[in-house]
């Protein structure tokens, strides 16, 4: 792989844990509410992906702030979002879980576990009667697989040949069920085999995803329909803050934090360039808190704009 690349990977896994351990910080401190969900351990697979599919339409689930990273939107305006603030990419509104960009044609984040598939699905059909065919990405969970709206997005992706990668994640768990407890299957592909072509990669290895993802890519983007990806990984800690992971052992969280594919790919660059990167990774993040903590909340007067009604002065009178 070329040099460069790699070291912007490194640099993005780098900026992404940093940027987990501060929402974390910030979480047990009572700047940051509602839910978090932190993709410790799963830099590589998030920003592979990413790397690999750097411009068409992308839909995910909540665990999202690297990939939002990799797009390339700046970590003031997720920080920012996760504080609730104003100047978070969703204005404060969606948190955590709803980071949203039409115009890096990231469309979240969705709370709902296999909810955003029928979404992808609908945008890449209208990408495909549009004429212009272009790629379209659905990063899921193992825990996803199991719901109807993943089996009717396969169907209907399949039966209309559409552009679409669907990009399982699949970490072993849906909180704190092991997938073996609710699915026939260890590895998801099965459930896709029928429908379209699947590939499996480890999802601890940044640069056999990359491979995989641009391999899809090239497969959707002539026209063949879509596909499946499946990729192993295992999160470093729990599924969310208030989940204390107890049902993993200690010797399984060995295993799982002996893959850690930040120091992978740490092996293959310059040492001082990794150090340089690593600092600039946490000037950046140090920057993004300062930015957020600073940042107005929205105003109650605000609270109906982007609904139905404007009229608030009922609701707070
Ligand atoms: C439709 C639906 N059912 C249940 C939940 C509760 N829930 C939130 S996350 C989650 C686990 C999902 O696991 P997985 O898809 O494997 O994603 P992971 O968190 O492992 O990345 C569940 C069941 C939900 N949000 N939506
Ligand atoms: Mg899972």
């Amino acid at each position: 792989m070329d040099k460069l690349l790699l070291e912007e990977i490194y640099y993005l896994m780098a900026l992404g844990r940093d940027f987990e351990y501060a929402a974390k910080e910030h979480y047990m401190n009572g700047n940051i509410s509602g839910f978090l969900h932190l993709d410790i351990g799963q830099e590589g697979f998030s920003v592979a992906a990413l790397k690999a599919f750097e411009k068409g339409d992308l839909f995910t689930t909540y665990r999202e702030h690297i990939l939002a990273i990799a797009r390339g939107i700046d970590p003031k305006k997720i920080m920012a979002e996760l504080f609730g603030k104003v100047t978070g990419v969703s204005e404060g509104r969606g948190g955590s879980m709803h980071l949203f960009d039409p115009s890096y044609f990231f469309y979240g984040g969705d709370a709902i576990v296999g909810g955003h598939l029928p979404n992808a699905v609908g945008c890449a059909y209208a990408r495909k009667y549009q004429g212009q065919n272009n790629a379209v990405m659905a990063i899921f969970g193992d825990g996803a697989t199991n719901g109807g709206a993943f089996f009717e997005s396969l169907n209907i992706a399949s039966a209309q040949k559409l552009p679409l990668i669907f990009l399982c994640e699949n970490n072993g768990y849906a909180i704190g069920t092991k997938i073996e407890r609710v699915s026939p299957f260890k590895k998801q592909a099965h459930k896709a085999k029928a429908y379209m072509p699947t590939i499996e990669v480890d999802g601890m290895d940044p640069l056999a995803v990359y491979r995989s993802v641009k391999k899809a890519l090239e497969y959707v983007s002539d026209d063949l329909g879509p596909i499946f990806i499946e990729a192993m990984t295992c999160r470093f800690e729990g599924h969310s803050m208030s989940d204390s992971n107890s049902y993993r052992s200690s010797q399984e969280m060995k295993i799982c934090k002996s893959q850690d594919p930040i120091e992978k790919i740490k092996n293959m660059i310059d040492p001082k360039i990794a150090n340089e990167l690593e600092k600039k990774a946490q000037e950046v993040i140090y920057e993004a808190v300062e930015f957020a903590k600073n940042s107005p909340s929205p105003d109650i007067y605000d609270l109906k704009k982007h609904t139905f009604t404007q009229e608030i002065k009922d609701v707070i009178s």
